[in-house]
């Protein structure tokens, strides 16, 4: 069969694809029993499928379709890269037009003291990229003893084994004995999962303070960094207290310990900021980059460099034996750089912030009152809802945890809408040029969703 057509019924798409592509993160006996979904175009916040169903990208692709599908900018800029120059590579001191206006576009956007990237093809990547230029920046400072990570428990920093292993998802540790030695874990911030008693606040105190106790514990001089997602994303949009990300700052200057802020889903405008570290006034050491980048159009990832950690890397002889073939990529940077363009050009970030953001959250925060809901939350165009058995009750949650979710995922699409179930929370991170009426939309076929599932949990027992 060709790769474009869809002249091939589903259920002949769906066989091919059961017989021989694996997915990732995938049941693959359930799935292939069940047969996959098959995309077949999209258009702005729209996705199609084979059979014609038109279905709202809730989740802007994964995470990061920020200027939405099928803009021609994208596809003219990849297209004229192709003929001039599809490929090089960056390593043996060469370059191209590509690379470096990327890297001086994002030096630009980035905050005064990160001014250099180092170039890779995802975020898994750009994260094994930290895990080894971390120790060599501490090498290179005379402190090879510092080479100890410290990650969080449920952070997510992609699937390769760096990234498994700063990750904190317990489930894919258990799968290749993971985490490779040298890494270790605290708990999240995660108040209403968590929080037990305590105001938010004083929680996003005592959760920062395992970090000091943590590195304390182990002796600053052997610690090389933490990483964190600024909001956990994967996790289950988990925003930290405002308490938290200052008093994490605090500890880690007192230490000397390197502070790697995983900009992978909250980059490039998805709170409102350029990057997530920006919102909550972080200065990051690295900043791992890749799915907003270049709004998934085609991959590409990244680690932004601050001064003091690239000053080690260049004005200090040594090589960093490290690099991929497709570095810097110039097809790639090139759809960056149109990327880039429409988000400057049409002003996404700032309309995060001042307009669709707040608009979205207005409607988005009515539904804590239905019923099913424990909590909404949203910041910029990334939100949850707690999905709890007890309204009112934060200590109790539905038994076999992960199935509730599961069913409202599952009317979430039958009503045209892709969310994303993490636990018994549902997710939305939609495209950041997404219309006052798509808000709408959203917002109205969440709520429908909610009633359908409400129906079926009354119905099968689950409430009382
Ligand atoms: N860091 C963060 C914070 C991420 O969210 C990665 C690193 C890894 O990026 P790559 O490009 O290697 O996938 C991610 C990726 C989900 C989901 O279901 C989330 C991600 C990827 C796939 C699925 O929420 N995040």
């Amino acid at each position: 069969m060709t790769a474009q057509s869809n002249i091939y019924p589903t259920a002949a798409l769906q066989a091919l694809d059961a017989a021989h592509h694996l997915h990732p993160f995938s049941d693959m006996k359930s799935l292939n029993a069940e047969g996959s979904r098959v995309i077949t175009r999209a258009e702005g916040v729209w996705l199609y499928d084979s059979e014609g169903n038109r279905i709202m990208d809730g989740m802007a692709g994964l995470w990061c379709v920020q200027v939405g599908h099928g803009r021609t900018e994208i596809i003219e800029a990849v297209s004229k890269q192709m003929e001039e120059l599809a490929y090089y590579n960056t390593f043996f001191k060469t370059t191209h037009p590509p690379a470096v206006a990327l890297s001086e576009k994002l030096a630009k956007l980035a905050a005064p003291h990160i001014n250099r990237v180092f170039y890779c093809s995802s975020g898994s990547e750009a994260n094994d990229t930290v895990f080894r230029m971390a120790r060599f920046y501490w090498d290179q400072m005379g402190k090879p003893d510092k080479k100890v990570f410290i990650g969080r428990w449920n952070g997510y920093h992609g699937s390769t084994l760096a990234g498994t292993s700063l990750g904190g998802m317990k489930a894919m540790h258990g799968q290749g004995d993971l985490p490779v030695p040298g890494v270790r874990h605290i708990n999240q911030p995660y108040w209403f999962g968590e929080g037990g008693d305590m105001s938010p606040e004083e929680f996003g105190i005592q959760r920062a303070r395992e970090l000091e106790q943590m590195i304390d514990q182990i002796g600053e001089d052997k610690v090389a960094a933490f990483i964190a997602e600024p909001i956990q994303g994967a996790g289950g949009v988990i925003m930290p207290p405002d308490s938290y990300w200052p008093e994490v700052r605090r500890i880690l200057k007192e230490r000397d310990i390197l502070f790697i802020s995983d900009e992978v889903i909250c980059g490039f405008g998805r709170l409102g900021t350029w990057f997530g570290s920006d919102y909550y006034g972080m200065e990051p050491d690295m900043m791992p980059i890749a799915k907003g980048l270049t709004s998934g159009y085609l991959p590409m990832g990244g680690v932004m460099v601050s001064d003091r950690v690239s000053d080690a890397l260049v004005n200090k002889s040594g090589e960093f034996y490290h690099g991929y073939t497709y570095s810097g990529h110039p097809v790639c940077a090139a759809a960056a750089l149109a990327n880039l363009e429409i988000i400057e050009r049409e002003g996404l970030v700032d309309r995060v912030a001042n307009d669709i953001g707040p608009y979205l959250k207005s409607r988005w925060m009515t539904l804590a009152d239905h019923p099913l809901v424990g909590e909404a939350r949203m910041k910029g165009l990334v939100g949850a809802l707690e999905l709890v058995p007890e309204k009112g009750n934060r200590n109790k949650q539905f038994p076999d945890t992960g199935s509730v979710g599961t069913i409202c995922r599952d009317q979430s699409f039958k009503n045209g809408l892709v969310m994303r179930a993490v636990r018994d929370s549902m997710i939305i991170s939609p495209p950041l040029v997404l219309s006052h009426e798509e808000a709408d939309a959203l917002v109205d076929t969440t709520h429908k969703t909610l009633d359908a599932t409400h129906q079926i949990l009354k119905k099968d027992g689950w409430l009382v």
